[in-house]
């Protein structure tokens, strides 16, 4: 089995790192060039930096700070939020990044996840999905049963604002069969709250896909990493809020994750 990752993610705006709850109540979390420094140094596995407002601004990511972002780091480095083009995708390269990850573009135009692929390869490829629950019946989706009353989970594009009605789990396997190499998922219902992630959402989407599926949304301490990994079956897990804050860093959560028997890098 391959080790398991471990991804800080930028969530930038306005040239600064900002972080909220659910999407909304953004508040500054930092400078990302040095963030970024921090993070390399503290063992992060991979980076991933989204333009949070790009895809609701109709323009395109920030360039210049992906390239100073990506001068402070020698780990794999994925850039999202505004991709729409292969050229977009041949800028953020050109400027540093190693992948790419698209969400509104992608289901808006789910061609161009295969465009971007035959031109760069899957691995530069990530697809995001933006998702959050749903309890309303719908014969349609894939509705999951568990203690709690069914429910589904629902896409979301432009940063969280708009709802498709597309079912998650469909659209990954979907985003996979075009060319998605790997399927960021972030639960907005987890987003930033600290409780924990969705882990029904990771293993749903990990028991229906065969690339790797990072986890996002929800990590508040070191056991919720394991969580992931263990009850979500994800590959690699990203989270923001615990890292920005020096809550838990890196480092101490691959440390606790490899005494709980999971197999990390160094
Ligand atoms: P934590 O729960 O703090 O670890 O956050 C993980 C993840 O949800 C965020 O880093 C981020 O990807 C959420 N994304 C977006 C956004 C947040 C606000 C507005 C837009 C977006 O488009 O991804």
């Amino acid at each position: 089995m391959l080790a398991k990752r471990i991804i800080p993610c930028l969530d930038v705006m306005g040239g600064r790192v900002m972080k909220g709850t659910h999407f909304v109540g953004l508040k500054d979390a930092g400078d990302p060039v040095e963030q970024a420094k921090r993070y390399n140094m503290d063992g992060a596995d991979e980076l991933v930096f989204l333009d949070i407002t790009a895809s609701n601004e109709g323009r395109r990511t920030l360039y210049s700070l992906v390239r100073d972002v990506a001068r402070g780091l020698d780990i794999p480095f994925t850039v999202g939020g505004g991709i729409r083009t292969v050229e977009d995708v041949r800028e953020v390269l050109r400027n540093g990044a190693d992948k790419t990850s698209l969400n509104t573009a992608a289901v808006e135009h789910p061609e161009r996840i295969t465009e971007i692929a035959e031109v760069f390869g899957v691995q530069c490829v990530v697809v995001a999905i933006d998702a959050k629950r749903r309890h309303e019946e719908r014969s349609d989706r894939r509705v999951i049963q568990n203690s709690e009353a069914p429910f589904w989970f629902e896409v979301y594009t432009h940063g969280g604002t708009k709802a498709t009605g597309i079912d998650a789990i469909s659209w990954a396997t979907r985003a996979e069969e075009l060319g998605a190499g790997e399927l960021l998922v972030t639960s907005m219902d987890r987003d930033g709250t600290k409780e924990g992630y969705d882990n029904i959402l990771y293993r749903e989407i990990s028991e229906a896909v065969g690339v790797p599926v990072i986890a996002s949304g929800g990590a508040g301490e070191p056991k919720h990493f394991l969580e992931a990994f263990t009850e979500g079956r994800a590959d690699a897990a990203l989270a923001a809020s615990v890292f920005h804050y020096d809550s838990y860093p890196v480092s101490v959560v691959k440390e606790y994750l490899r005494r709980n028997g999971v197999e990390v890098r160094t």
